[in-house]
């Protein structure tokens, strides 16, 4: 399902901590795209995207317990679910799928983040032949920036996770970037609003 070739349809993932300003950075990526693609953008987001995974996603983001494996095989089915709903038609219509999060938040934060490693989910993906993007775009900054930006919000089931969770959640990230550099273009997310739309207008330049 990668899609390279020049002019071919662009699946587009954003990918960071919670506090990152990926959300944020969305509409200005989705422009981008809009203006060069006359088949259109769809915007899109995980775990979510459908009817189906945006009630998964609440169940994942309300509080309450839940074994990791759970969490784990949740993302899947809504993963699975908006695949082949959502992302896979848009492409094969030749839109561009821009989404926020995506396969790489399940390697960081299960992987690392709850400890269940990255063999399970790289046997999940193969077993599912879950498509990777073929552009990334990760925000990154550091664990005590993404926490302050979330102050006087209240925290969702993994929001409340503490500093050392998030740290290796960003450790997991950035584990990711080094395995598939060419992937990935890291957006030092720590600065202001207007620096790091700049840092995505040319990373998007840079990548067409
Ligand atoms: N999750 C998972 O565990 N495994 C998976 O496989 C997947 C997801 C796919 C929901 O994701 C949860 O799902 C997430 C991981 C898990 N949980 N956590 N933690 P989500 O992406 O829907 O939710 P989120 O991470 O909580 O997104 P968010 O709240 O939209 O955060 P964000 O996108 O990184 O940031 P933002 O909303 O753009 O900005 C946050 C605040 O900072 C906001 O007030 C902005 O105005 C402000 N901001 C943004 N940029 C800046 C700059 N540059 N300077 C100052 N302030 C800024």
């Amino acid at each position: 399902m990668k899609s390279t070739a020049p002019g071919a349809p662009l699946f587009v993932s954003l990918e960071g901590l919670d506090g990152s300003g990926k959300t944020t950075q969305i509409v200005r990526v989705a422009d981008f795209y809009e203006k060069r693609n006359p088949k259109g953008v769809v915007v899109t987001r995980e775990p979510g995207g459908t009817e189906v995974g945006e009630r998964i996603r609440n169940i994942l983001l309300e509080h309450g317990s839940l074994h990791p494996q759970t969490e784990l095989l949740l993302l899947f089915a809504a993963r699975v679910q908006h695949i082949k709903t959502v992302v896979a038609p848009a492409l094969a219509l030749g839109k561009t799928v821009v989404c926020d999060r995506y396969q790489d938040a399940t390697y960081a934060y299960q992987g690392y983040g709850r400890g269940l490693g990255v063999e399970l989910i790289d046997g999940l993906s193969d077993l599912l032949a879950v498509p990777l993007p073929d552009l990334t775009l990760y925000f990154d900054v550091p664990v005590s920036v993404a926490l302050g930006r979330r102050v006087g919000r209240s925290a969702d089931r993994i929001e409340a996770e503490g500093e050392a969770f998030f740290e290796r959640v960003r450790e997991g990230y950035q584990a990711r970037v080094r395995a598939q550099p060419d992937r990935f273009v890291v957006i030092p997310a720590a600065g202001s609003l207007a620096e790091v739309a700049q840092a995505v207008d040319t990373a998007l330049m840079a990548h067409l």
